[in-house]
């Protein structure tokens, strides 16, 4: 029956995992998936979520089904958290926000709502380069996709004339995807000023802005913070949808929680975008798990939980800003590296975008038994105090 059906290529980033798990030598390292591990290179759960399983447990909750969108508790907890507590379109009753399997499926029902119900072309607009996952996401969704200029390989810095021009030069009324913070592979963001003048623009063009938030507070390790460009858009009266995700902030990975909302005009429009939200979710999964949703429920909503929480946000961004600066020193004063590294500590979140060639990456996997994406792309996460030095020896030898 399936004769004609051919072997397809693996993911580009869990393949990496695939072949590090098949390295048998201690020195291994893998830097491919952005998954936060903690300085002994292990899986962190935070206090926070663990105090918060066990109050859930000692609750003995049922386990009925959720409402199609999800826990309120959850997705009230979410948006506050996004858009802040006192947005006007929470106070103004007018965000329709859903749970969602964590930001892909939020990305995904955000896709499907846009080319059902966006009046205008289906064409969005990605940055280039972005996680490989939202090309397929839009295309499947029956959304045409195109790029604009996002990373100067010249600088490893932003292509800010460029990326202006190509939102200038975009059709109006274009859908445009933008990182909200931590931007996913390249670790370079706007700066303020910068989302000022993207704003400005997308706003002239009359673009509609789709947020992608996978990383709040892994940036500047302040969740307010890295809502900036978020915040000004809806400050300024844009309309934009937001896909949110606890994976990466909460370490809630494999719970699948997230959401997406959409920023709507008044309470009356808000029921009617929220009624199509559930018309296209029943199909797909009926209704969302719940424990995840339960998890970051709990921690939001109980003021020790959150902020200790905020606390265990900032040792995730502090201790992968620290190991920035680790590997730029090691690389630069104890092997004499003549190649620029000021990249290293400029960008941030989970990931540096090296600037390492596809043949470099190679020798560094075959001579090194260090794995990384082929695009040069190393979730600095993975990296340790024990063994930041030993990957400044491995760079350094691929580099020279
Ligand atoms: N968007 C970006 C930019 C990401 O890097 C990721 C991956 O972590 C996601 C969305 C969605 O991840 P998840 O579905 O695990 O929440
Ligand atoms: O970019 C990353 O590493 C994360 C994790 O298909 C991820 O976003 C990678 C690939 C994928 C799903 C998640």
């Amino acid at each position: 029956t399936w004769s004609s059906v051919p072997q397809g290529p693996p993911d580009a980033i869990l393949g990496v995992t695939d072949a590090f798990k098949k390295d048998n030598d201690p020195r291994k390292m893998n830097l491919g998936v952005g998954a936060y591990r903690d300085d002994n290179g292990k899986p962190f759960v935070l206090s926070s979520v663990r105090k918060a399983d066990k109050i859930i447990l000692e609750k003995g909750l049922d386990k009925e089904y959720a409402g199609i969108t999800g826990l309120p508790d959850f997705t009230k907890a979410a948006g506050e958290l996004a858009y802040g507590e006192d947005s006007a379109p929470i106070k103004e009753n007018r965000l329709a926000i859903t749970q969602s399997i964590s930001g892909t499926g939020a990305l995904r029902i955000g896709a499907a709502f846009l080319s059902k119900w966006y009046p205008h072309a289906k064409k969005v607009f990605l940055p280039n380069p972005t996680w490989g996952n939202h090309i397929p996401i839009f295309g499947d969704s029956g959304m045409q996709v195109e790029k604009y200029r996002y990373f100067d390989k010249s600088t490893n810095g932003l292509d800010f004339g460029g990326m202006i021009d190509d939102l200038k030069n975009a059709p109006k009324n274009s859908v445009v995807l933008l990182h909200a913070c931590a931007h996913n592979p390249t670790g370079v963001d706007p700066t303020q000023e910068q989302w000022d003048e993207i704003a400005q623009v997308v706003k002239e063009r009359e673009h509609f802005s789709f947020f992608d938030m996978a990383y709040q507070g892994f940036a500047s390790g302040d969740c307010t913070r890295d809502a900036y460009a978020l915040r000004k858009f809806v400050d300024g009266n844009h309309p934009v949808v937001l896909s949110q995700s606890f994976a990466k902030n909460m370490g809630l990975y494999g719970e699948r929680v997230g959401a997406f909302s959409v920023v709507c005009g008044d309470a009356e429009e808000k029921a009617r975008v929220d009624s199509q939200v559930k018309i296209l979710i029943r199909p797909m999964y009926s209704n969302p798990p719940i424990n995840g949703a339960r998890l970051v429920s709990t921690v939001l909503n109980t003021p020790d939980l959150k902020q200790e929480w905020l606390g265990e946000v900032k040792t995730m961004a502090d201790r992968i800003i620290d190991m920035r600066h680790k590997l730029r020193n090691h690389l630069e004063n104890d092997f004499g590296s003549k190649v620029h590294w000021s990249h290293i500590t400029e960008q941030i979140g989970m990931f540096c975008y090296t600037g390492l060639k596809p043949e470099q990456v190679d020798k560094l996997r075959d001579d090194w038994h260090v794995y990384l994406t082929r695009d040069g792309r190393i979730s600095i996460a993975g990296i340790s105090s024990h063994n930041v030095k030993y990957l400044a020896e491995a760079i350094h030898n691929v580099t020279k």
